[in-house]
């Protein structure tokens, strides 16, 4: 069995696969795009041109939700998925918030980090939006929790941390301190789930790649 991930170290979509192959121990073989296999190449087996992509013995998975499912779904433990369907149905509203509601916004403010040249309207209208995504996910959390759901990773988890590192780390970038007050739910969320070894691991990677990447 050979499972290969087409990675970003920054993409905070493949991201998520990383902290749930660390998890569950997986042996997969981690390829770097930039880098790794021309575009065209990789546009062969992966007609959305999207990282992350899993390939597992041939067979190709895009996106990172199914993707992380998938390799829950496929065996090893812990599983990262809880069994309960209304457990099932809050980690993917978590997931959903960040993916519609959270990311595009974060998105855009991503291509306004240069103040030069920078749309202070779009840059407020899309900070408004980031907090407005805050407010709900903070609903959806549990509180006062190690995780995002109860005492045990779940892929509620995986999905929600990286993008709120993008969260942590652009607020400051436009002035915004607040964008998580300080005593909020997500506040304390964050805080404790860093403090998971695997989460920390892929937070540190993604810290190091933006490091790089703003030339430090
Ligand atoms: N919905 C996709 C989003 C993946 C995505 O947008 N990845 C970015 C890297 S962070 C990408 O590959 N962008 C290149 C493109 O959109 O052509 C997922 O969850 O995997």
């Amino acid at each position: 069995m050979t499972m290969i991930l087409y990675n970003a170290q920054l993409s905070p979509f493949a991201a998520r696969c990383r902290i749930a192959i660390y998890a569950k121990s997986l042996s997969v073989e981690m390829r770097n795009i930039p880098g790794a296999i021309s575009e065209e190449a990789f546009a062969e087996f992966a007609p959305m041109r999207k990282i992350p992509l899993l390939v597992h013995d041939g067979y190709s998975v895009p996106e990172s939700e199914v993707i992380c499912e998938y390799l829950d779904e496929i065996g090893t433990q812990p599983r990262l998925m809880p069994d309960n369907p209304r457990i099932r149905a809050q980690a993917r509203i978590i997931a959903r918030i960040g993916d519609l509601y959270l990311m595009p916004s974060l998105q855009v403010l991503f291509g306004q980090i240069n103040p030069v040249g920078r749309d202070s309207h779009l840059v407020a209208k899309n900070l408004q939006e980031v907090s407005r995504a805050l407010v709900w996910l903070g609903h959806y959390l549990d509180d006062d929790t190690p995780y995002a759901i109860g005492d045990t990773l779940s892929l509620a988890d995986c999905m929600i941390m990286p993008q709120l590192f993008f969260v942590m780390e652009l607020g400051p970038l436009f002035g915004e301190l607040a964008l998580v007050p300080k005593e909020s739910r997500v506040a304390r969320y964050y805080a404790h789930a860093l403090k998971d070894r695997y989460i920390a691991r892929v937070i540190a990677e993604m810290k190091e790649a933006l490091t790089k990447l703003q030339g430090h």
